[in-house]
């Protein structure tokens, strides 16, 4: 998806213009992918710019940092406080998605990535619906992937590496080329893990299942875990299962969330149509109480937003 230039973005603590912001070609991260990232999304509310779940996104990169032994020199508040400002001094009242990015930079080559420099950037950009607005609105067409998710013991999935979007990529590449929206990852158990950007929820009986983290390779969801709140809130069951291919196939409803995605409809999984086809109404319920609450709609999410 094409990048909306704003103004500014923060590096290493103080704002550079958005084209001076380059770094040199031998830069660690560059070559092996020693880096950590997040998506965070500021929606408009009625009182100005809201950060969705700010801290939340700001200390699972400070974790996905400490599990690739890179220390970073900023605290969660710091990081905080600089995606705040980035967001007001791009003056981004529409809303914005937030690019954090720790990264290991210029000075050491080799394999060895403990002796490189640590780096930090912000940045964000106006950004439209992840898997388009007809996704959003009449759901995806999802196919299983032919390549599996990272083994938790080969590539540490709790951690939001930059290194790890190789496997995501690969598996986006072949749903795409094969006519589909977006790729679902079995683990390497053979089980549903998540899809290249989002994980995975179905609805059976009314019940809402969703692979555990952990068990699946999954990475552990930030709107995984709103959606969760939301729908226990709503008086709906939710449950963390492992599942199979199968269990998607004959699903009364499925969805995917992400940060970029947000809360997106499955139409069909391998040919098989999920229901009806259309949004489910729990998927649509789900749905539309997730965009009120990011928009500072509801005010029992309120905690849950961080004025810029
Ligand atoms: N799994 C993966 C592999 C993943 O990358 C994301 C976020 C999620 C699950 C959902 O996590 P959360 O955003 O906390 O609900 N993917 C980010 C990157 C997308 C990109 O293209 O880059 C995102 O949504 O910002």
């Amino acid at each position: 998806m094409p990048i909306t230039p704003t103004k500014k973005i923060w590096m290493d603590g103080e704002f550079v213009d958005w084209e001076k912001a380059t770094i040199h070609v031998l830069t660690h991260g560059l070559h092996y992918g020693t880096g950590a990232f997040e998506g965070i999304r500021a929606y408009p509310t009625a009182s100005g710019p809201a950060i969705f779940r700010l801290r939340e996104h700001m200390v699972r990169l400070v974790n996905s940092c400490k599990i690739l032994m890179i220390d970073v020199p900023f605290s969660v508040d710091e990081l905080c406080q600089a995606a705040i400002e980035t967001v007001r001094v791009n003056e981004m009242e529409n809303g914005c998605y937030l690019r954090p990015l720790v990264y290991l930079g210029y000075g050491e080559m080799g394999v060895n990535p403990l002796p490189a420099p640590v780096n930090v950037a912000l940045a964000c950009w106006p950004w439209g619906a992840y898997l388009g607005d007809d996704g959003l609105n009449n759901g995806v067409r999802m196919k299983i992937s032919s390549w599996r998710r990272h083994d938790p013991n080969a590539m540490p999935t709790a951690a939001k590496a930059t290194g790890m979007y190789l496997n995501s990529g690969l598996a986006k590449i072949e749903a795409l080329k094969s006519g589909y929206d977006e790729a679902i990852m079995l683990g390497p158990d053979g089980q549903i893990s998540e899809c290249t950007g989002e994980n995975l929820f179905i609805v059976r009986n009314g019940v809402i299942v969703t692979p555990p983290s952990s068990e699946a390779g999954a990475l552990p969801g930030v709107t995984q875990d709103s959606v969760t709140t939301i729908a226990r809130d709503l008086g709906i069951e939710v449950r963390f299962e492992a599942m199979i291919r199968t269990d998607l196939y004959i699903a009364d409803e499925a969805f995917l969330t992400g940060t970029a995605a947000e809360v997106v409809p499955i139409q069909s999984v391998d040919e098989r149509i999920v229901g009806d086809g259309r949004p489910g109404p729990i998927t649509k319920q789900i749905q539309s109480t997730y965009f009120a609450a990011v928009r500072g709609e509801l005010p029992q999410y309120e905690g849950w937003l961080t004025r810029a």
